[in-house]
């Protein structure tokens, strides 16, 4: 399975989904040997690069300086990556829910009471066939496995096996009119469950978008669990959406309003700071952030930095949808 150059979509029944042991391999390896990186105890937010977190260490002592801006991602293939998946631990511990904290480390504690029971999801706008789905209405879409590489623009990153469904199934069922272009999407808005929305430095509630060919892609998908478990509330309980060649900001968590439109909506990282955070947002090696490269990251669980790969290493699965642009203007 991690031998293929890239992941493989699995439609799988829930009887089939590989049990959470036979993925704990390597990484419980090199737990046990003690040679887990340090850097994940170096929280960043989406604000923050680890590299800046960790430069002036880097800058003063080390010979060999970082790696980030000297590796080659041309000379590593997709088949090189190693995608071994990232162990339950890891992915249930360390987070980014700004409606919780902005520190990873403590999602987890602070969303474990989170109500995620009744959750009901609108979809609605420019459709045919407005609709609004019960959490057990979007558990009856075909449930498929899919071990996605996860890359926060942090530049830290993850293999995660989502369990969900293609979110094109969904606005198959809403009949999308030709006049919608846009997706928009919304998380809850509850601060008396999400303490983080007391803040007021962000723009509650949480808001993502993709253009129409996105959402329609196959690999774009609706999660509504991990290793064949029900969503862990501190990854988006009930379900979040996995945009696996776009920066991790992308794939907004605990989703209640879905709205198609014809202009490109607000995004909540685009609306603080839309020079730092486009709407695109496709992983791209090249296109440096303002304030720190992105040309390598750090798999968690492991210590030397890794290139990061054009389109998260999908591009052969999306590359076609931005055939013209310039990628550097459209990050
Ligand atoms: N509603 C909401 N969705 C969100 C976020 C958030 O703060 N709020 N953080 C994003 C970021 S920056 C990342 S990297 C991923 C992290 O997903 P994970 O914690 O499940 O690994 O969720 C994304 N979705
Ligand atoms: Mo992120």
């Amino acid at each position: 399975m991690s031998s293929s150059p890239k992941l493989k979509t699995v439609p799988v029944r829930p009887s089939e989904i590989t049990p959470e042991h036979i993925y704990l391999n390597r990484r419980h390896f090199l737990k046990s040997m003690g040679i887990l990186g340090v850097g994940a105890l170096l929280a960043a937010a989406c604000g923050i690069s680890e590299d800046q977190q960790t430069a002036s260490a880097t800058k003063a002592g080390s010979p060999a300086g970082t790696s980030s801006s000297e590796t080659k991602p041309s000379a590593t293939t997709a088949s090189e990556l190693s995608d071994t998946p990232n162990t339950y631990e890891e992915i249930t511990n360390y987070n980014n829910f700004y409606e919780f904290t902005t520190n990873k480390d403590r999602v987890a504690g602070l969303a474990q009471d989170f109500e995620s029971t009744p959750w009901q999801v609108e979809v609605y706008g420019l459709v045919n066939n407005p609709k609004t789905f019960g959490i057990e209405d979007l558990l009856k879409f075909q449930q498929e496995e899919r071990i996605y590489r996860m890359r926060c623009v942090e530049g830290w990153s993850m293999v995660i096996p989502w369990l969900g469904f293609t979110l094109s199934s969904l606005l198959n069922e809403v009949e999308p009119l030709s006049s919608a272009k846009y997706v928009s999407f919304e998380t809850l808005l509850d601060p008396e469950q999400m303490p983080g929305q007391k803040s007021p430095v962000y723009p509650w509630p949480y808001q993502e978008g993709l253009r129409m060919d996105e959402a329609m892609n196959d690999l774009t998908i609706l999660s509504t669990g991990l290793y064949g478990k029900a969503m862990p509330n501190q990854n988006g309980a009930p379900i979040r959406l996995v945009v696996p060649w776009k920066y991790g900001f992308k794939s907004i968590k605990s989703i209640v309003k879905i709205e198609l439109v014809d202009e490109e909506p607000e995004t909540l990282w685009s609306s603080i700071a839309s020079n730092e955070y486009g709407f695109y947002a496709n992983v791209n090696p090249e296109v440096a952030h303002p304030r720190w490269s992105q040309a390598s990251e750090r798999r968690i669980g492991e210590r030397k930095r890794r290139p990061t790969l054009m389109f998260n290493g999908y591009a052969e699965e999306v590359a076609h949808m931005y055939e013209g642009m310039d990628l550097s203007v459209y990050f």
